[in-house]
């Protein structure tokens, strides 16, 4: 039986990766910081949190990881931990450049001192690019990074190919676009208009306050990019792989699709606070994954008006399971 780390288990992918190996049949590891306190909500939420042996590890503490390493010996390693938010990177830089690439150095470091044939994944950034100024981003394009989170990204990408490079390791990140799904937290622009809409129809809530509106992403769905993290795995020779769906579109689409799911018009309702504007924002994202087609046969079935789709549906399930 394989066995599978998934460190920062408790977010939105790990969760959806936990459950993709668990039914590959694999045994499944997953780190929090401190398991003893974290509730792991998206694992229950999924059914899965009896499945998955939760175990704490900080990975910016050096002796942490090589404890947890050392006693589960995985074949294979998710690296998902680390601060996410990329509007909270710009009050938060130290920790996030902590936690990013520290967290990543430690994990690689022992790695290669336990010289075991273990298969290593780093959870990247789209936002490494930075704008792609109304093209799709590929594997060969610059880094621009344009926020705390997006420095401390690249350099984690760096490490993981420098020491892919330099010592041979099976390591490799993906450069994953946004993926949404129901289990986003609603710091994120997505599950925040959706469940705001929801609340608007059922008199429950008045108007909704967003940043920039005009900004254009590749929204993808969060279950189908999880299953690429495992694919890129599984190839002969480690590489970094794009991952997107060749759609982009303005979050004013976004929000006007959202709205009409509850047939309401989301110019009635949303007003545009300045405050939420990010001092350094990307304007157009979008990435080209045709590398990952080719070399992983993975492709995104959903785009972004399915996602908003099946984000409203569990939404409005939800929202009648409360009352
Ligand atoms: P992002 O996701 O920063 O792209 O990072 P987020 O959903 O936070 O923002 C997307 C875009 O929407 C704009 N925006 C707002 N964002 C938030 N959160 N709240 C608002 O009210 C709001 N109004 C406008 C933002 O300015 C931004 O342009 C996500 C994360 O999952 C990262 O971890 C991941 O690496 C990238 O996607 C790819």
């Amino acid at each position: 039986m394989k066995k599978a780390l998934i460190c920062g288990v408790s977010g939105q992918d790990g969760a959806y990766l936990s459950k993709l190996l668990i039914d590959k049949g694999y045994k499944v590891y997953g780190t929090s910081r401190d398991a003893k306190v974290c509730n792991f909500s998206n694992l229950k939420g999924l059914d899965i949190f009896d499945k998955v042996n939760v175990c704490s590890m900080v990975s910016t503490d050096f002796r942490s990881v090589l404890q947890v390493l050392s006693e589960i010996k995985p074949n294979e390693i998710y690296n998902l931990a680390g601060q996410s938010s990329v509007g909270f990177s710009f009050q938060q830089p130290f920790e996030t450049m902590e936690s990013i690439t520290l967290g990543t150095l430690n994990l690689l470091e022992v790695i290669r001192f336990m010289d075991s044939p273990v298969r290593f994944y780093n959870a990247g950034s789209s936002e490494c690019f930075g704008d792609t100024k109304g093209r799709a981003a590929t594997e060969q394009d610059a880094f621009r990074p344009r926020s705390p989170y997006a420095v401390a990204k690249s350099a984690a990408h760096w490490e993981v190919a420098n020491y892919r490079e330099s010592y041979g390791l099976f390591a490799c990140t993906g450069i994953l676009f946004n993926h949404e799904s129901p289990l986003r937290p609603r710091r994120f622009v997505t599950r925040k208009i959706i469940t705001a809409a929801c609340a608007i129809a059922h008199g429950d809530q008045n108007k909704l306050q967003l940043g920039n509106i005009e900004i254009i992403r590749d929204w993808g769905w969060a279950p189908e990019y999880v299953d690429a993290m495992w694919r890129m795995l599984q190839v002969d020779d480690a590489e970094d792989f794009v991952i997107s769906t060749g759609e982009s579109n303005s979050l004013a689409d976004f929000c006007e699709i959202a709205f009409a799911e509850f047939d309401l018009d989301w110019r009635d309702h949303v007003n545009i606070n300045k405050s939420y504007y990010r001092p350094s924002e990307i304007m157009y994202g979008g990435g080209d994954a045709s590398n990952a087609e080719k070399k992983l046969d993975w492709k995104a079935e959903l785009k972004m008006r399915d996602i908003v789709k099946r984000m409203t549906e569990n939404e409005k399930a939800q929202w009648k399971k409360t009352r």
